[in-house]
């Protein structure tokens, strides 16, 4: 089944052609001819994942879905949030995000380093929108460990897996417990219930 997302991230386009497997062709949106950056002018997540979400669907009148996530962190009262993609720069600037998040860290010694990503998906199916939500709790490490997965995961360690940041797992821990994966498989069973 052909499914749009709405995301110019490959790190989330790769967990989600993981996670939704071969009943699904998880389709980018380069593949459908759009490569500009959608902007993201909402105040929450659940208005940028509605945006990107429709911004696809306008332009293609095909089935899709958008995640919209943030990083919130207990000791800097949720930041970065729903900015956590710009948090450094206006360039989606992975590298200068961390910088920042720890530098932003270090004025909040002793206190707790406890964070969870929130994610919210919206899907457009048959021209309807509906909604799937996910989050991952956490802590922010001191310094960074492992290469893989995208964004913050090098300075995330996950409470489901203690030791390692998320960085230093592979892509089925993450497509089994994060913020996305959960809400990409409510999204998952609520189309499979349509196809009944
Ligand atoms: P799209 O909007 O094109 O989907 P984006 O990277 O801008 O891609 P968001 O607007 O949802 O994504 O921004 C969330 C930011 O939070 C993202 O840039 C990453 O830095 C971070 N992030 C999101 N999901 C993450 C994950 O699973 N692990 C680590 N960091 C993540």
């Amino acid at each position: 089944m052909k499914i749009v997302f709405a995301t110019g991230n490959k790190g989330k386009l790769r967990e989600a052609a993981d996670l939704l497997g071969p009943d699904y062709e998880v389709v980018s949106m380069e593949e459908v001819g759009i490569v500009e950056d959608i902007e993201e002018t909402g105040e929450t997540l659940r208005e940028n994942s509605i945006i990107k979400a429709e911004y696809v669907y306008e332009k293609t009148g095909l089935n899709c879905f958008a995640d919209d996530t943030g990083l919130m962190v207990d000791c800097l009262d949720g930041a970065p949030g729903v900015h956590s993609a710009r948090y450094a720069t206006e360039g989606h600037d992975f590298n200068a995000n961390i910088d920042k998040l720890l530098s932003e860290m270090e004025k909040h010694p002793g206190e707790p380093r406890t964070a969870h990503f929130s994610s919210v998906v919206t899907l457009i199916w048959n021209g309807e929108k509906h909604f799937f939500e996910g989050t991952f709790n956490g802590r922010i490490a001191e310094r960074r460990a492992g290469n893989g997965g995208f964004g913050y995961d090098p300075v995330f360690i996950a409470d489901a897996c203690p030791d390692h940041s998320v960085a230093e797992l592979p892509i089925s821990f993450k497509n089994e417990h994060s913020h996305r994966a959960k809400a990409l498989k409510a999204m998952a069973e609520w189309i499979r219930k349509q196809d009944r």
